[in-house]
């Protein structure tokens, strides 16, 4: 029956489908989670009456975007459908593994949303800082809850990481040396490697605080002899790899699809490529500094992590120039996937470059816990790895389907989503110079005006995602059969290459030929 299908899958490919739907909708409660705080950001005084509330509506937002809907969609949906195929494996290497590394996701997101609906709820923030999460602050059972979701959610990558890289390094067709593996498949072993160097180190952190919370160990509070700021040097050094692994999943999908959709035979400069991303990921872990200049750092300290944090604007930038160097000379033919990856190029460069003004200690000093801050993520998360997703979904949605979607109507919800962004998210680096800070619900009425817009921006996106969704369910009503040829530059020419799967879920047309 479909419960052996889906329930105890062992297919990459119909796990790969369940992770996506399971993004989907964690995506949708994360955008309906962000409109709440708009709503309530759209106008002076208080809106929801509770500061307390707004708080867990904006720590569930964070915890959700990028535990539920940005690494599920990347590493789960895109790793386990394209992975084995890129690589000429049957499937991936631990199957039964990979259903239970995705089954822990739904008890997981339940932990969570029972922990923002239970008393008074955790507010406090995805970074969970004591003396906030302690009892003191936050007594109850809402943050042992969500404690329990990041240690599941965890696990499930942890097994998914070991997944990847023994199917990587294991399970690679003979003919195919490491250096010669498509970007994407690079990109999700280095996002491998970092998940399992740093997320134990968040586990340990979080069970500290747990202890801390119930068994009356001190390991963060100084009236036992223990230090908040210990806390803050744990999270981080699992943070900052995690916003790396948020994204070089995406850094992966867009080399390819500028490679395949400019009809370039190589990406410009893959071995850079390769070496650049490496870079960064080894770089992400001697940088976690940049988010605590203001717990009272010595100048030293502050500037290491300030040069260490500028060096990956080096690697970064190899792998900008190198998208732009693998565009030129193409005939920059829109096609829906390349809009998206041009989009991701052009406002992850934004984001970056606002990153680079706030690892300067200085600067931060001034600009920490402001809106500038808030700004500055979403141009590399909202902008960068949903205009990732976005561009591999609209690639790929044939393969995953066997579906076509509408190219008019696609095109119009990427100007929607493009427009909403920037309404949304430009006005923020406006308030945080003019010094908003984050995670209020109020705020002064000379402030008034950027606020409106950045709400007004936020309706715009929320129009982009109905179109997304009324053309997903447009082309699953109308059942187009995507043609054969449909573009010789696209990457259908290695699926027709891959040999069939006989326990393949679709019947794609261009599998069986
Ligand atoms: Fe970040 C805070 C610095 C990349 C995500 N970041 C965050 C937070 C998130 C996040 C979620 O140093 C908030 C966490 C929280 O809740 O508190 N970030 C950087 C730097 C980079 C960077 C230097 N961030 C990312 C990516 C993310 C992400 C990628 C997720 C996808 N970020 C910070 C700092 C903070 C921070 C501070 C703490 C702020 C605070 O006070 O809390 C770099 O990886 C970006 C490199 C990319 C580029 C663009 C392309 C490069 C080119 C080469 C030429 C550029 C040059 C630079 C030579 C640089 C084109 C010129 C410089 C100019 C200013 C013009
Ligand atoms: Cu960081």
């Amino acid at each position: 029956m479909k419960m052996n299908k889906w329930l105890f899958s062992t297919n990459h490919k119909n796990i790969g489908t369940l992770y996506f739907m399971f993004g989907m909708w964690s995506g949708m409660l994360g955008m309906m989670l962000s409109l709440i705080i708009r709503m309530e950001l759209s106008t002076v005084g208080m809106l929801l009456n509770n500061s307390q509330t707004y708080n867990v509506i904006v720590t569930s937002h964070a915890f959700i975007m990028i535990f539920f809907m940005v690494m599920p969609i990347m590493i789960g949906g895109f790793g386990n459908w394209l992975i084995p195929i890129m690589i000429g494996a049957p499937d991936m290497a631990y199957p039964r593994m990979n259903n239970m590394s995705f089954w822990l996701l739904p008890p997981s997101i339940t932990l969570m949303i029972a922990s923002s609906i239970t008393e008074m709820g955790a507010g406090t923030g995805w970074t969970v800082y004591p003396p906030l999460s302690m009892n003191s602050a936050h007594s109850g059972p809402s943050v042992d809850l969500s404690i329990f979701s990041l240690h599941l959610a965890g696990i499930s990558s942890i097994l998914g990481a070991i997944n990847f890289i023994s199917t990587i390094m294991n399970m690679r067709s003979m003919e195919m040396k490491i250096e010669h593996m498509q970007l994407f498949v690079w990109s999700v072993l280095i996002t491998a490697f970092l998940l399992i160097l740093s997320l134990p180190v968040l586990a340990g952190a979080i069970s500290m605080l747990l202890t801390d919370r119930n068994l009356n160990t001190s390991f963060f509070d100084p009236a036992g002899g223990g230090d908040p700021i210990l806390y803050q040097h744990l999270f981080w050094f699992f943070g900052h790899p995690e916003v790396y692994i948020l994204i070089l999943p995406g850094f992966g999908i867009i080399s390819h699809i500028i490679n395949k959709e400019t009809g370039k035979s190589q990406s410009f400069g893959s071995l850079g490529m390769i070496y650049a991303m490496v870079s960064i990921g080894i770089l992400g872990f001697v940088v976690w500094g940049h988010h605590m200049f203001t717990v009272g750092m010595n100048v030293d300290t502050r500037a290491y992590f300030t040069s260490a944090t500028m060096i990956i604007a080096i690697p970064t930038g190899i792998k900008v120039f190198s998208w732009l160097a693998t565009m030129f000379g193409s005939n920059l033919k829109s096609t829906i996937s390349l809009m998206w990856a041009y989009g991701f190029v052009f406002l992850f460069t934004i984001g970056g470059l606002t990153g680079m003004m706030l690892s300067n200690s200085s600067i931060d000093v001034i600009m920490h816990d402001t809106y500038y801050v808030v700004a500055h993520f979403h141009y590399v998360l909202s902008m960068g790895a949903v205009f990732a997703i976005m561009a591999g979904f609209t690639q790929w949605y044939e393969l995953f389907t066997g579906l076509t979607l509408n190219n008019k109507w696609m095109k119009n919800q990427f100007l929607t989503m493009f427009i909403g962004v920037n309404i949304t998210f430009f006005p923020q680096h406006m308030l945080g110079l003019n010094g908003m800070p984050r995670r209020y619900t109020d705020f002064q009425d000379s402030l008034l005006m950027w606020n409106i817009l950045s709400s007004m921006g936020s309706m715009i996106s929320l129009v982009s995602i109905m179109m997304l969704i009324f053309n997903i369910w447009e082309s699953m009503l109308s059942k187009r059969i995507p043609m054969f040829s449909y573009n010789n530059n696209s990457s259908i020419e290695w699926l027709q290459k891959m040999p069939p799967q006989e326990h393949s879920f679709y019947e794609i047309p261009f599998l069986t030929k």
